[in-house]
């Protein structure tokens, strides 16, 4: 099933006409109503009416989560706030928040495209969806909510956490999907074993999982736990929120929206762009956005895209699973390293749970790597000969894969704290 088989399936050449004529729109709006966007314009020497194809999207400015900061909260809104219904937010590390803002009509596109994400899961009418992202502030919830009802599904609000009451819930009303993280999702799985759930009293069919980096093990692991067919969505607030591009029954990358976001990949030190295939940072150009039109946003996600046809039948380009962020990269001793490929090597080896930490600090000047993780309840025996040989095994698969020794401690099963939303899976202590 296809939610819109016209857009989703359209021809490259046409795509590619629709969407000049949607920037050539966006740059118009941003010229004239937001002052931050005329100024970086003029001082390029770009007039709106010098915007004429998709082609020229190379040449315009990119927008940064610090431009986001400089202007908080409203100053890049592009219509007066009569106009906005809703604001988001998404908390950084450091300092004030990131604040985003839509109209009525970009709450109808991001319905929209939440319906095309859950069409493409499998997800009907029939269905009854489980939200367990967070609702509030973050736009997990309330935009996995508000696609699910465009679609005529049942939804049930639950919200993160709670995680009796989500398995309660789960198996009286008979939840056919789950919408979370994928790290609550490992945990709801480790949950249902623990209670001694019988399989045949849950229903779910499909995961609908995002807002965090994971692997094709944590796919295997999440989908073994639950029962289920296990699909990733991707989006961040200042696109628009879960929906930006979802990933189909082929399961062969994220289709992106292309109609609303414009898809770019850059080397990230030149900001040059890549082509299809290469390695680089996520850029999108969100066209179609009324309240917070953003050209050339830099995501800071590290991914490939890829343009043939899906085995699915759509055209929309696909992005493959995210590495990880850029600023997610910790350098250990000048070797690059994402917890991702951290997150394979120990999912892999089938011993241990997806539950582990990373631990990095500087001692004399030299940096340390300390991998924390659970060990599956089955094999956590009092034997420190047996430990120390899967000790022994994690260290030898980490070093050939990353380059780098560790020192990895196993902890028991249940002690490393578990996230409702995004889970931490870095401590830094080195203060770089
Ligand atoms: O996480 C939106 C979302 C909610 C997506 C629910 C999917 C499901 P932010 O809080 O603004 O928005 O965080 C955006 O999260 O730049 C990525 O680094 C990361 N991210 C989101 N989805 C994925 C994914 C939401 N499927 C940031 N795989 C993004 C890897 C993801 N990383």
């Amino acid at each position: 099933m296809i939610w819109n088989q016209h857009i989703e399936t359209m021809e490259r050449e046409e795509m590619r006409t629709l969407q000049g004529e949607r920037l050539q729109s966006m740059v118009e709006r941003i010229y004239h109503n937001v002052p931050f966007y005329r100024k970086k314009l003029q001082e390029q020497g770009i007039e709106p009416g010098d915007i004429t194809s998709i082609d020229h999207l190379r040449h315009l400015p990119f927008t940064t989560k610090q431009d986001l900061r400089d202007n908080y909260p409203f100053s890049l809104f592009a219509v007066p706030q009569e106009q906005i219904v809703r604001l988001h937010a998404s908390s950084g590390t450091t300092g004030k928040p990131t604040v985003v803002g839509y109209t009525h009509r970009d709450i109808q596109t991001w319905s929209e495209v939440v319906a095309r994400s859950l069409t493409m899961a499998g997800v009907t009418r029939n269905d009854i969806i489980q939200v367990a992202y967070g609702y509030g502030l973050f736009t997990g919830g309330l935009g996995l909510h508000y696609g699910a009802e465009h679609l005529g599904a049942s939804v049930i609000p639950i919200s993160g956490g709670n995680t009796k009451k989500q398995l309660q819930l789960m198996q009286d009303f008979g939840s056919t999907v789950i919408a979370c993280t994928p790290s609550y999702a490992a945990f709801l799985g480790e949950a249902i074993r623990q209670e001694h759930i019988a399989p045949g009293d849950i229903k779910l069919k499909a995961g609908i999982f995002g807002a965090e980096p994971w692997t094709e093990e944590m796919r295997q692991e999440i989908q073994e736990l639950l029962g289920i067919t296990a699909f990733d969505i991707y989006g961040l607030s200042e696109i628009i929120g879960p929906g930006v591009s979802m990933e189909c029954s082929a399961q062969q990358g994220m289709h992106i929206f292309e109609d609303h976001f414009i898809p770019e990949i850059i080397n990230p030190d030149t900001g040059e762009v890549l082509p299809y295939g290469e390695l680089g940072e996520l850029v999108f150009t969100p066209v179609s956005k009324e309240a917070l039109p953003l050209l050339r946003y830099r995501t800071r996600d590290l991914t490939r895209l890829h343009a043939e046809t899906c085995d699915c039948g759509r055209t929309l380009v696909r992005m493959e699973k995210c590495v990880g962020r850029s600023d997610d990269m910790l350098i250990i001793r000048g070797v690059n390293v994402f917890p991702s490929q951290v997150e394979s090597v120990l999912l892999e080896m089938n011993e241990t749970t997806p539950h582990y930490l990373l631990i990095v600090n500087r001692e004399h000047n030299l940096d340390t790597l300390e991998i924390q993780v659970e060990v599956q309840d089955q094999f956590f025996s009092d034997e420190i000969a047996e430990l120390e040989a899967l000790q022994k095994r994690i260290l030898h698969n980490i070093q050939s894969t990353l380059g780098i020794s560790a020192r990895v401690k196993l902890v028991e099963p249940r002690t490393i704290e578990r996230s409702a939303g995004k889970a931490q899976r870095v401590i830094d202590n080195r203060n770089l």
